[in-house]
This record gives structure tokens, C-alpha cells and sequence, in this order.
């Protein structure tokens, strides 16, 4: 896979701020392949692989998986699409995430999307989600919240670079889509 060839979008954002519910409208509207990190994380558990109970482990515990485990599931998905525009929801989270991610792909993405959201309001989607996730429980929520803060760091780097794009994602759904929207066709023009 070429790097020069390549359009990568980062979409970050607290648990239940809405990234995954934005993620496959914007890929649509914009011609992006969509991938999730934590989607990736459970189709791996899924598949029983060798690594299923490190995995497993580390989501119930609202943590990180190794950020070169991370980066090596994120590029065999798009070396797998066969395509070149990619929607990457909820990476990087932490500042050695981005090392990593750099490092073993060469890719600088062209913009970034921070979906700001407060907690109470991310723990309230959370609880009424009711998908049968194990980490939506109130004890691991508290912990993912925790752990989201390593994305911090990301978030101001993106900033000073000018990349950064903050989205009110206590918005409706359909409102929080027409300031991506708005934030999409301005990069374009
Ligand atoms: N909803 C969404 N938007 C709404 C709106 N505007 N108004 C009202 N309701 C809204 O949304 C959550 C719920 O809110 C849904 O029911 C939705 O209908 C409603 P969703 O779009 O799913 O929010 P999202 O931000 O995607 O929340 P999610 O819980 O998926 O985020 P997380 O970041 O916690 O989960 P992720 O799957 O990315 O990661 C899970 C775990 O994997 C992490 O905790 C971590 O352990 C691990 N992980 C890594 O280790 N490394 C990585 O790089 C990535 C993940």
C-alpha cells in the first residue's frame, strides 16, 4: 500500500460520544471506509485468536491493548479494503498510540474530529445502549472514562498542528452530522 496514496481521518471522542453512530454517515457521504478500532478489537475476540484473552481482559478493564497490536489490526483492515480514504474511529487514544501508529505506517492524517461531549451525558447513552457489551456496565464505564483522558495529549498536538476539529457531540444525532458535514466540505473546498 502506497502511504502517498493514502487519506486517513481520525474520529476521537469519550465512550458513547457518538463516534460509531457518526462514522458510517460520514463514510458514505464522503467515500470513506470506515474502521472502528474497538469493532476490530471484537471481531478479534470473536475469532478466538491468541490473543482473545488479552483482549478480552483489557476492554473490562476500560484499558488500552499494546499500542503495535493496536496499529497491525488497524492496517490489515485497510490493506484489506483495497481501498485508499479511511474513517478511523476511536484511534489513537494515547500519545504512544500515535508513536506507534506513525511509526509502522508513515500516514499523517489530513484532519481530525473531536467529538466533545460531558460524561454525564456519555454515561446516560451508555447505560441505555443495551447492545450486550461487557464493558457497559457502570464499574467499567468509570474506568473507560479514566482511561480516556490518555487521548488528551493527542487532542492538543492535533491542535497546535491546526488539524484539530471540535464537534459539539451533545448535539442531536442528526445536528451533530450537519457540523461534520459543514467541517467535511470546508476541508474539500
Ligand atoms: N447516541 C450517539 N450519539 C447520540 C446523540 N447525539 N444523541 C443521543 N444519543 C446518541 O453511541 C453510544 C450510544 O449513544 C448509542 O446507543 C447511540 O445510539 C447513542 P456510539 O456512537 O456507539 O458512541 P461511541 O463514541 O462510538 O461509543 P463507544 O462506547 O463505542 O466508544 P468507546 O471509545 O468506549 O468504545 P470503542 O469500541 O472505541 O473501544 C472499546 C474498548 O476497546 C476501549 O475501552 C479499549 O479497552 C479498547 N480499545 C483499545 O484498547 N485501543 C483502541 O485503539 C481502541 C479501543
Amino acid at each position: 500500500m502506497s502511504t502517498e496514496k493514502i487519506t486517513v481521518i481520525f474520529i476521537l471522542g469519550g465512550p458513547g460520544s457518538g463516534k460509531s453512530t457518526q462514522s458510517p454517515k460520514i463514510a458514505e457521504k464522503f467515500g470513506f471506509v470506515h474502521i472502528s478500532a474497538g469493532d476490530l478489537l471484537r471481531e478479534e475476540l470473536k475469532s478466538g485468536s491468541e490473543d482473545s484473552v488479552m483482549i478480552q481482559k483489557t476492554m473490562e478493564n476500560g484499558e488500552l491493548v499494546p499500542s503495535n497490536f493496536m496499529v497491525k489490526l488497524l492496517q490489515r483492515a485497510m490493506k484489506e479494503s483495497g481501498k485508499e480514504k479511511f474513517l478511523i474511529d476511536g484511534f489513537p487514544r494515547s500519545l504512544e498510540n500515535l508513536d506507534a501508529f506513525t511509526t509502522l505506517t508513515g500516514i499523517e492524517p489530513k484532519f481530525v474530529l473531536y467529538l466533545y461531549c460531558s460524561e454525564e451525558v456519555m454515561k446516560q447513552r451508555l447505560l441505555k445502549r443495551n447492545q450486550g457489551r461487557n464493558d457497559d456496565n457502570i464499574a467499567t464505564i468509570t474506568k473507560r472514562f479514566e482511561a480516556s483522558k490518555s487521548v488528551y495529549p493527542v487532542i492538543q498536538f492535533y491542535h497546535s498542528l491546526g488539524k484539530l476539529y471540535m464537534i459539539d457531540a451533545r448535539k442531536s444525532v442528526d445536528e451533530v452530522f450537519e457540523d461534520i458535514n459543514t467541517t467535511f466540505h470546508n476541508w474539500t473546498k
